[in-house]
């Protein structure tokens, strides 16, 4: 076109955005026959993976359970080399999957969805991308991820800073060389905890400005025992079924049978400590049955772990500010680390408190607290993402009935189930906000969504329907059930992502659903079972059909 849009056609469904979900909605959809258009923004596959390249990164679930479970083929041909798997390794799986099922023909990399808009005459939307495609389709998939959203603070003076800078989740392709340099690193979250120690190994000195500590267990990697693969290997569909009966969607940890107050302390000291030897997230929360309901309960544990920090650390008064004291265990995101508190004994480590000394500036050769300017070859900031609500506010998604996104979620996410929204028939979202994604092993949850989708799609072309809607009862019980379940636990007592209280302004909602999976993916199953309750079907016409009819 001469105003530089290319019409790229009609699809039965546009998917937006990348990672792992978002290539097994290719698959599903085009089994069924549906012709489908993917837009990624970046120039390959693998979502979070192909971004986050920061040293150390790697994947807190256990690379047998972090994979897809779709294809059993898949599953025992793919060997982990280790317990967890590294950023790199994920990549090449993710890139394997691509290939093995030839899913890079329907996809436009480099591309960024900048608009959606729906047409309720003829139930179409029409997406438009930055390279000026514009695209239509029956149903939009928003696969755009629930931490893809990189944000840095905004620190006074980073424009005439004399070096390099970098942020975890945009890390450059070519890797970076920190040896012989100075350098800082902002925030302590999963990201900082896993970078700070390979940075560490490589810089002249490392500085680590600290706001909060967070709560880190040791992962205690290994490289994969193939008797252990080969046992997990051959039970792995009832271990995959096993997992949909689990709080976060991963077996293979015994459930925890009493509260933390019933047993004794010497009790508790064993158990914690045979945890930690483990090492993993999940295994150390289900050491007791209310660690994340009960803060007396939750408060032994965190103390544990504080010990456990004080006694790795030989500093006095760096222990001291490592041990967090502003949110009880597991209500920010538990992070894994390896060698994370060993580091702080290491000559050419600082830990700097920015809680007490804000950053003031970043200066020409460094940045500046209170009372120290510390000088700088490389800035690292590991501060995180407009989490859960970022991606999807960035695309100006709307409908001819003049609502948008932006505004419907300026007091924080609303959804059914964390899949549709009122007002936005047709537009699904894969780990939505009130729904347990990120409170789970993420590639389940992106399955489970991904055949929700599927078979509602299905069912559907099966009656000659084209349209669905969330309805706004639905919507408002399931915002006010995610609320109830998420007050019942200790969650909100943390200043987390979850809350939205890493970025300044955003409301402070609890975003992700905590009722776990197993009560989560009986009600999806209900509602569909029931016809799609709470939702509004329509739209049967003949030229609205699906394409592939
Ligand atoms: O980000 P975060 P992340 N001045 O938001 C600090 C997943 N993930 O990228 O707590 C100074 O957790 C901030 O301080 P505070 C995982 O789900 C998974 O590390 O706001 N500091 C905090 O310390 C994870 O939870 C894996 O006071 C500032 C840090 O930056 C999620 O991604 C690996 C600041 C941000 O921590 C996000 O992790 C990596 C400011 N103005 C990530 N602003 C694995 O699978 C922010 N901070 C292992």
């Amino acid at each position: 076109m001469s105003d530089g849009t290319s019409d790229i056609g009609t699809f039965d469904a546009i998917i937006v955005g990348a990672g792992v979900g978002w290539l097994y909605a290719i698959h599903r959809l085009r089994k069924l026959g549906l012709k489908v258009r993917a837009f990624e923004s970046g120039d390959g596959v693998g979502g979070t993976w192909y971004w986050n390249r920061y040293p150390g990164c790697r994947c807190d679930v256990e690379s047998l359970e972090y994979s897809y479970s779709f294809s059993d083929d898949l599953q025992q041909e793919w060997h982990w080399p280790e317990r967890y798997g590294r950023q790199p390794e994920i990549l090449r799986y993710i890139n394997h999957v691509a290939d093995r099922f030839d899913l890079r023909s329907d996809i436009e990399f480099n591309t960024r969805v900048k608009e959606a808009v729906f047409d309720s005459k003829t139930n179409l939307w029409t997406v438009k991308t930055d390279k000026g495609h514009i695209a239509t389709a029956h149903f939009c998939i928003m696969a755009t991820g629930n931490l893809s959203t990189p944000r840095k603070p905004n620190i006074a003076g980073l424009d005439c800073f004399g070096g390099k800078w970098y942020h975890t989740g945009l890390w450059p392709h070519e890797g970076v060389d920190f040896t012989g340099l100075r350098v800082g690193v902002i925030g302590t979250g999963s990201s900082g905890v896993q970078s700070i120690p390979i940075i560490a190994k490589q810089a002249k000195h490392l500085y680590v400005f600290q706001r909060t500590a967070n709560f880190s267990l040791p992962a205690r990697n290994v490289p994969m025992p193939s008797d252990k693969e080969r046992a997990h290997k051959a039970e792995y569909p009832a271990r995959r079924r096993a997992a949909f009966d689990t709080p976060f969607g991963i077996a293979g940890y015994p459930t925890p049978v009493k509260s933390a107050l019933e047993a004794t302390e010497e009790e508790r000291r064993h158990a914690y400590e045979a945890k930690w030897a483990e090492g993993g997230s999940i295994s150390f929360l289900y050491s007791y049955t209310d660690l994340l309901v009960n803060k007396e309960s939750n408060d032994t544990a965190s103390e544990f772990v504080r010990q456990q920090i004080r006694a790795t650390v030989k500093d006095p008064r760096t222990a001291d500010l490592l041990c967090p004291n502003d949110h009880p265990i597991g209500t920010k995101r538990l992070i894994l680390d390896t060698d994370y508190y060993e580091t702080y004994n290491r000559d050419n480590v600082t830990l700097v408190d920015i809680r007490s000394k804000p950053i003031q500036e970043i200066t020409p050769t460094g940045l500046r607290i209170a009372d120290a300017e510390y000088v700088l070859d490389a800035i690292v900031f590991a501060t995180g993402f407009d989490a859960m609500t970022g991606a999807m506010k960035e695309i100006d998604i709307h409908t001819d009935a003049g609502l948008s996104i932006r505004a419907k979620w300026e007091g924080g996410p609303r959804t059914y189930l964390g899949i549709m929204m009122a007002g936005f028939p047709n537009l699904f979202m894969i780990t939505g906000p009130q729904s347990p994604g990120v409170k789970s092993q993420m590639i389940l949850a992106c399955e489970q969504h991904v055949d929700w989708i599927a078979d509602c799609l299905q069912y559907l072309r099966d009656r000659g329907l084209t349209r669905i809607e969330a309805e706004q009862d639905a919507e408002d019980s399931w915002v006010q059930h995610n609320n109830e379940v998420a007050d019942r636990t200790l969650y909100p007592l943390a200043n987390s992502w979850y809350v939205g209280a890493n970025i300044p302004g955003k409301p402070r909602v609890f975003m992700p659903y905590v009722g776990g999976v197993t009560a989560y993916k009986k009600k999806c199953d209900e509602v569909a079972a029931k016809g799609y309750e709470g939702f509004r079907l329509g739209g049967i016409t003949d030229e609205r059909r699906f394409a592939a009819d």
